[in-house]
C-alpha cells in the first residue's frame, strides 16, 4: 500500500472514531495493577505484563499518551532513517572540530556469557570444532569460526533501530494498527526473516557531537532504580560541568552516566530490577533540541519503572517511535569521566543486518 494511502486511511479511521473511544485508555489498564507492580519489581530480568482482557481490547483504540498520529515524519513519508538523517556533510565537518587530542575511547561493553540480559534473551557463543577446520595444506593451517545465538541487536551494548519499538493503536492484535516510526505498521513490516521496512541497515552511519551528563557527580552518587532524570537535572549538570545548553545543536547526541552500570556482572539481579534514567520531561527536552540520539550506562536509557506505573517504556515510544530519535544502551563512560571529557565525537555505524531491529558493536568517543 502506498504510504499516503496508509496514513490517510489511519487518520480517517481515527477521525471518525467515536469520541468516547478517544478517551478510552484501556490499552494501558492492564499495566496499572498487578503488572504495574511487576514493572516496579523485576521487569528486566523477568519481564511480565498482565494481558488486557478481550473486552478491554475490543474498546481500546488509543494508548495512553498518544492523541494523534505521529506520521508522516519530518524527513518524509517514506523515510526509514529517522534522526540519522542529521548526518550531513555539514554536520560531519562541524563535528570534526571537536577532535582536539586525537584520543579514542571505547564506550561499548565486551559481549560475554553472564552479562545481564532483558527478559528471556540469550547470548550463546560457541567455537565449533576446536579448531573448526584444518590442518590444511603442507603449511598445516588451522582456523576457528564462531557460532553466535543471540538477539544480535538487543543484547549487551545495544543500539535501538526504528523497527524495534511500536505502539498498538486500535484493537489489541490488529497488526494494521500496530504502528512504528513514520506510521509503518506491523502488518507492513513484519517478516519472520527480517523486517521488510525500518531494518537497521536503513540508518546512516552516526558521526556527531556527543554531550555527556554526569548524573553521579550531580547527585553525589549512583542513582537508583526508578529515579528520574529531568530536563532541570540536565541543565543543572551542564552548569556544574561548565557546559552551555546553547552549545547543544540539532543532530547532536546526549549521554547519561547514572552509575547504574557499576552493577554490570557484579549484581545482575539489581541491574535488571529497574534503572534510573530519563523520563518524559527530559524526552520532551531531547525532542525540542532535535537531537539524533540518546545513550546511557543502563539497559533502557529511560527510567524504569516510570514514575507513572501504568506506562511501559514510554520514553522509547516518544523518542524512537514518534520522532525517529535513536537510542544506545549499556554504554560505559568511566574513562571519559575520569578524564573529565564531557564533549566528544560519537561515532557508530550499526551493523547492516538486513531487517534487524538494532545493532551490537562498539561505539567510540573521540576527543
Ligand atoms: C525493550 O526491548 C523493550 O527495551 P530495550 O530497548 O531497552 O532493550
Amino acid at each position: 500500500m502506498d504510504d499516503g494511502v496508509r496514513s490517510q486511511q489511519t487518520n480517517q479511521d481515527r477521525n471518525e472514531g467515536p469520541a468516547t473511544d478517544r478517551r478510552t485508555l484501556l490499552r494501558t489498564a492492564g499495566l496499572a495493577g498487578a503488572a504495574g507492580a511487576a514493572l516496579a519489581g523485576s521487569m528486566h530480568g523477568k519481564f511480565s505484563l498482565a494481558p488486557i482482557s478481550e473486552a478491554q481490547a475490543q474498546t481500546a483504540p488509543m494508548p495512553k499518551g498518544t492523541d494523534k498520529p505521529w506520521w508522516p515524519s519530518k524527513w518524509g513519508k517514506d523515510d526509514e532513517a529517522g534522526a540519522s538523517n542529521h548526518m550531513t556533510p555539514e554536520k560531519v565537518l562541524d563535528t570534526v572540530k571537536w577532535i582536539k587530542d586525537g584520543k579514542i575511547y571505547k564506550i561499548g561493553r565486551v559481549y560475554e556469557t553472564g552479562m545481564p540480559l532483558f527478559g528471556a534473551r540469550v547470548f550463546a557463543l560457541r567455537i565449533p570444532g576446536s579448531p573448526t577446520g584444518g590442518p590444511f595444506g603442507d603449511n598445516r593451517l588451522v582456523y576457528h569460526d564462531e557460532f553466535l545465538a543471540t538477539e544480535i541487536g538487543q543484547t549487551g551494548t545495544q543500539f535501538d533501530g526504528l523497527g524495534h519499538i511500536g505502539l498498538q493503536l486500535g484493537k489489541d492484535g490488529d497488526k494494521g494498527e500496530m504502528k512504528f516510526y513514520n506510521g509503518f505498521s506491523a502488518a507492513e513490516i513484519s517478516d519472520a526473516y527480517g523486517l521488510k521496512k525500518l531494518g537497521v541497515e536503513k540508518l546512516k552511519p552516526l558521526f556527531t557531537r556527543g554531550h555527556l551528563i554526569d548524573m553521579v557527580a550531580l547527585k553525589g552518587g549512583m542513582m537508583d532504580a526508578g529515579q528520574e532524570i529531568t530536563a532541570a537535572d540536565i541543565k543543572a549538570a551542564l552548569q556544574k560541568q561548565n557546559m552551555s545548553e546553547a552549545d547543544i545543536k540539532p543532530g547532536d547526541a546526549i549521554f547519561f552516566h547514572t552509575g547504574w552500570g557499576s552493577l554490570w556482572m557484579k549484581n545482575n539481579d539489581r541491574f535488571n530490577s529497574g534503572e534510573p534514567g530519563i523520563g518524559l520531561d527530559a524526552a520532551k527536552w531531547v525532542i525540542e533540541k532535535d537531537l539524533a540520539l540518546t545513550g546511557a550506562d543502563t539497559w533502557a536509557v529511560e527510567v524504569v519503572p516510570n514514575p507513572d506505573k501504568s506506562l511501559a517504556f514510554a520514553v522509547h515510544a516518544e523518542l524512537q517511535t514518534k520522532h525517529g530519535i535513536l537510542n544506545h544502551e549499556n554504554l560505559v563512560f568511566d574513562e571519559l569521566i575520569a578524564a573529565k571529557k564531557y564533549q566528544f565525537v560519537y561515532s557508530f555505524t550499526p551493523s547492516p543486518i538486513k531487517g534487524a531491529t538494532g545493532s551490537n558493536g562498539c561505539p567510540i568517543a573521540i576527543t
